[in-house]
């Protein structure tokens, strides 16, 4: 399941993950495509959908905080990650655009509780692989 803010790149990440041709509908529900879960960007800027989240993890294996490199801040809130009784990765996208700071948003993402992360370019196929090989096994 993805959480993170507006195009920092769910929907890219589960078409390459996948390998098919997903397109999110513009519904403000979370989105069942195959294995995975999408989630909206607006469950994430507001804390009354916090909820909705909680019980679309609970049957989930993975739970993938997903952060722009080239984002100046966090929508993600601190220690967001013990609300889930999961194991949650971090996902750092853009890696490949010029404006990309990984260290930024590494530690955004360690503020949101996340251990394990994944830096990517969907785009140019970094880091793709071993995102695929960690959740595969899940
Ligand atoms: N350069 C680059 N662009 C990306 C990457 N991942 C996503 N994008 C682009 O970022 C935009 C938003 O991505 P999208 O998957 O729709 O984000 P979502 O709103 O979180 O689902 C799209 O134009 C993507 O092509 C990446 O790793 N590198
Ligand atoms: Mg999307």
């Amino acid at each position: 399941m993805l959480i993170g803010e507006w195009k920092s790149g769910k929907s890219s990440l589960i078409r390459a993950l996948s390998r098919e041709d997903y397109a999110s509908r513009k519904v403000l529900a979370v989105d069942f495509f195959r294995n995975f879960v999408n989630t909206p960007s607006e469950f994430l800027e507001n804390r009354r959908f916090y909820p909705a989240l909680i019980t679309a993890a609970a049957d989930c294996d993975v739970l993938a905080f997903v952060q722009d490199a080239t984002r100046r801040s966090c929508q993600i809130p601190p220690a967001f990650a013990s609300m889930f009784n999961r194991r949650v990765i971090g996902v750092i996208t853009k890696i490949d655009l010029p404006e990309a700071d990984v260290r930024r948003a590494r530690r955004f993402l360690e503020n949101a509780g996340v251990r394990e992360m994944f830096c990517v370019s969907v785009t140019r196929g970094e880091g793709m692989e071993a995102l695929r090989a960690a959740v595969e096994g899940a």
